[in-house]
C-alpha cells in the first residue's frame, strides 16, 4: 500500500520533468511601475532652515530597484512650511503641515510618483526624559534650543545619566555607587551640540540630547 503511493508519485514527478524540466523561459522584462519614495513621513524639527534628504527610488514589477532611469523631479504643495530642491532635499520654513512632498519620474514614457508627508514642529527650550524601571531612556533623543533646560524623571528603578565625552555636556546625574531613583533632575545646555548619554549600571540604556 505505502510503496504503491510512492512508485505513484515517483511516476507523476516523472512526468512533470519530462513535460517542462527542460526548457527555462526567459525573464520577464523590467518594467517601471512604482516610485518609491523614502522615508514616506519625517519631521523637521525647527524652523525655518532644518533639512531632510528625501530619496526616489524607481521599481519594477517585482518591487526591485531599477537603474538608469534619471532623476526624479520633486514638488511641495505647501511652500508655505516646507520647500524641496532639485535633488530631493526639503528644508522647512514654518511650523506646520503635514506637508506632501512629490517626488516625479518619466521613463519610457511612463511617468509615476510617490509622497512623503513632512510635518515641521517647534524647537523647545525644555524637553523631558524618563529614565524608565524597564531600562530604557523614552524617548531615546530630544531636541531642544541652546540654553535649554532637559529634565529627567527617574521611575523606581536606580540609574545614571553619563555624559560621553562631548565639550559642553553638563554635569552627569548620580554614579555607578550612588545612581538616581525616584525623582527629577534637570540639567541646562548652554551650547549647540549633539549630547550622547548612557547609564553606567544598564550599558543598553542609552539616549542623545541633541541641542540647536
Ligand atoms: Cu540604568
Amino acid at each position: 500500500m505505502r510503496g504503491s503511493v510512492v512508485s505513484a508519485v515517483a511516476a507523476l514527478a516523472a512526468v512533470l520533468v519530462g513535460c517542462g524540466g527542460g526548457t527555462t523561459s526567459p525573464p520577464p522584462v523590467p518594467v517601471f511601475t512604482t516610485l518609491q519614495v523614502t522615508p514616506d513621513t519625517a519631521t523637521l524639527i525647527g524652523a525655518p532652515g532644518t533639512t531632510t534628504q528625501l530619496t526616489a527610488t524607481p521599481l519594477d514589477q517585482n518591487g526591485s530597484a531599477m537603474s538608469g532611469l534619471g532623476a526624479a523631479t520633486w514638488s511641495s504643495d505647501d511652500a508655505a512650511h516646507a520647500t524641496v530642491n532639485s535633488s530631493g532635499l526639503v528644508t522647512s520654513v514654518a511650523v506646520g503641515g503635514p506637508v506632501t512632498i512629490t517626488g516625479s519620474l518619466t521613463a519610457s514614457g511612463v511617468t509615476k510618483t510617490g509622497t512623503s508627508k513632512v510635518t515641521v514642529t517647534a524647537l523647545s527650550s525644555t524637553a523631558a526624559v524618563t529614565a524608565e524601571a524597564a531600562l530604557a531612556f523614552s524617548p531615546a533623543t530630544v531636541n531642544i534650543t541652546a540654553g535649554g533646560t532637559v529634565t529627567w524623571t527617574f521611575q523606581s528603578v536606580a540609574h545614571t545619566v553619563t555624559f560621553d565625552a562631548v565639550a559642553g555636556a553638563p554635569a552627569n546625574i548620580g554614579t555607578a555607587s550612588s545612581p538616581v531613583a525616584s525623582q527629577a533632575v534637570s540639567r541646562m545646555f548652554p551650547t549647540a551640540g549633539t549630547f550622547t548619554y548612557h547609564c553606567l549600571i544598564h550599558s543598553q540604556m542609552t539616549g542623545t540630547v541633541v541641542v540647536h
